[in-house]
Formats: structure tokens, C-alpha cells, sequence
């Protein structure tokens, strides 16, 4: 009797857990809804038509699946109004280590507009908040010469990071999210090596080095794989975009964002141009 008793007591414990598990759960993915929405994606398109809600997504395991047989793209450019400012050389002769290990001389990279007058680290996104499937691969950013390269990357919310030093000397990296959401971190890296990361909400995330100054990189993380970055022409290309009418998003480091509406039709190729100045 004694044993039913407390076997009753603990099947209640039990099931009141449960009930307070799946209310955690209920309460964090509203929370990151709200999130992706309001903070680190373009709060003005908020409104517009999600990716994905043709014909040309279908569910797979809760994520979206792009149909490539239904699915067009989106190219176009970003250009620069106005006369090219003067790339700005980084003077490195306070930092030996990296003085020795750059052979060419390195410029500022939070506005970088090419010779052609386009601009490049635009990054160019469909504005949505529809989870697609992760690719299996990671995204990959390096610190080369005492810089990050790419300067500007995106990759999927979900997907592995691989973060790698290729120089033999210290970098500590230090990433800062935007967001609420991702956490923020920092970790030196005191010879070549690679550290892996995942980032699980959609954020624009600061990467920069505790040693070196002039290091930064921007990562944007999104819910899809609707992205590119521009670069030394300043065109951008997104291919397998679902057919219907998106928004896409320009978000620059220093110029902050900038919007267009494109209408993409299957098989076809649907353009857009941005223009930006100081
Ligand atoms: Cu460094």
C-alpha cells in the first residue's frame, strides 16, 4: 500500500514536470519568434510576404525545403553614389607579430567601395523568418594576415561555424551578437587552429580581436539560405529563391539597411539595384 503510495506520488512529480518542461519550451520558441522579428532582421519589412509561402517550399521535418523546379533568382548590384573614398591603409608597425606576417599593406574594411564605384560586404537577404533546412557543411571564416577573411559572411541559423587562424600568432576572438538571443563569447587563439561554434537564432553578430584593433568581421545569421555578400564587383546573386514577391534586405556595416521589393517567377531571373552613399 505504502508502494502504490509514493509510486502515485511520483507518477503526479513527474507529471507535473512535464507540464513545466513543455511550458519552458512554449515560452523560449515565442520568445525567439519575437526576437528573429523585432531585433536582428530588418524590422521595417516586417509585414512583407514570407519566403516561401508558394508553391515552391515544401516542409521537410519542420524545415523548408527550396524546389529548385519551382524556384527562380535574384541578381543585381549595389553602387556607390559619389566619389570613391580613398581606401585608408592600416598602420600595423605597433604589433610586430602581425607587421611581419602581412606582406601587403592592409586597408579598413568598414566601407570598402571598389575601384567601379560598387561597394563591397553589402549584404543582400530575402526578408523572412521561415526556418529552411541547415546544409551539412559549415560556413568557414579565417584569420589570415591579422585579418578576418571573409569580412562580411552570412550563414544559417543551425549550421556550424568553423572560426580558424591560419597565422602563428595570438588572436583572441570575441564575438558579440546583436541580438537577444546567441550568447556572446571570447577565447584566444595563440597558434593555427580551428574552433567550432552554432549559432541558433537569427542575429547580425560582431566578430572582432582583443589583441588586434583593427580586426572585425560582421556574420549574419538567418533562418534560410537566401543571402549573398557582395564583392569586389558589387554584385550579388541568389539562386533557388522561391517564386512570389520578397523583400530583400541591404544591410552595411556603416550604412545600415535598405529595402526593394522583387517579384521572382520559376526559372527565371529577376534583378535588383541598390545605391548607397555617405
Ligand atoms: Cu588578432
Amino acid at each position: 500500500m505504502k508502494r502504490m503510495h509514493d509510486k502515485t506520488l511520483w507518477m503526479l512529480a513527474l507529471g507535473i514536470a512535464g507540464v513545466a518542461i513543455s511550458a519552458a519550451c512554449g515560452g523560449g520558441e515565442s520568445r525567439s519568434r519575437k526576437s528573429i522579428r523585432g531585433g536582428a532582421e530588418n524590422p521595417t519589412a516586417a509585414n512583407a510576404p514570407a519566403a516561401g509561402d508558394g508553391a515552391a517550399a515544401a516542409q521537410s521535418g519542420g524545415l523548408k525545403k527550396v524546389d529548385p523546379a519551382t524556384a527562380g533568382s535574384i541578381t543585381g548590384v549595389v553602387k556607390w553614389d559619389g566619389a570613391r573614398p580613398a581606401p585608408e591603409a592600416l598602420d600595423l608597425s605597433g604589433n610586430p607579430d602581425c607587421a611581419k606576417a602581412v606582406k601587403e599593406t592592409i586597408y579598413k574594411e568598414d566601407l570598402v567601395v571598389n575601384a567601379d564605384n560598387t561597394v563591397a560586404n553589402a549584404l543582400v537577404s530575402i526578408d523572412t523568418n521561415d526556418r529552411y533546412e541547415v546544409p551539412a557543411e559549415p560556413a568557414v571564416v579565417d584569420q589570415v594576415g591579422c585579418r578576418y577573411i571573409p569580412h562580411v559572411f552570412a550563414l544559417q541559423a543551425g549550421q556550424k561555424l568553423k572560426i580558424k587562424s591560419s597565422d602563428p600568432t595570438l588572436h583572441n576572438v570575441h564575438y558579440i551578437p546583436t541580438g537577444d538571443e546567441n550568447t556572446e563569447d571570447n577565447f584566444a587563439m595563440p597558434a593555427p587552429g580551428v574552433r567550432e561554434r552554432t549559432f541558433n537564432s537569427a542575429d547580425w553578430i560582431k566578430f572582432k580581436c582583443d589583441v588586434h584593433p583593427w580586426m572585425g568581421a560582421w556574420a549574419a545569421v538567418k533562418t534560410h539560405p537566401f543571402f549573398a555578400v557582395t564583392g569586389t564587383d558589387g554584385k550579388f546573386t541568389i539562386a533557388n529563391v522561391p517564386a512570389g514577391t520578397h523583400t530583400l534586405v541591404l544591410k552595411h556595416e556603416s550604412l545600415g539597411e535598405q529595402t526593394a521589393t522583387v517579384t521572382v517567377e520559376a526559372g527565371k531571373v529577376a534583378t535588383a539595384e541598390f545605391t548607397l552613399k555617405k
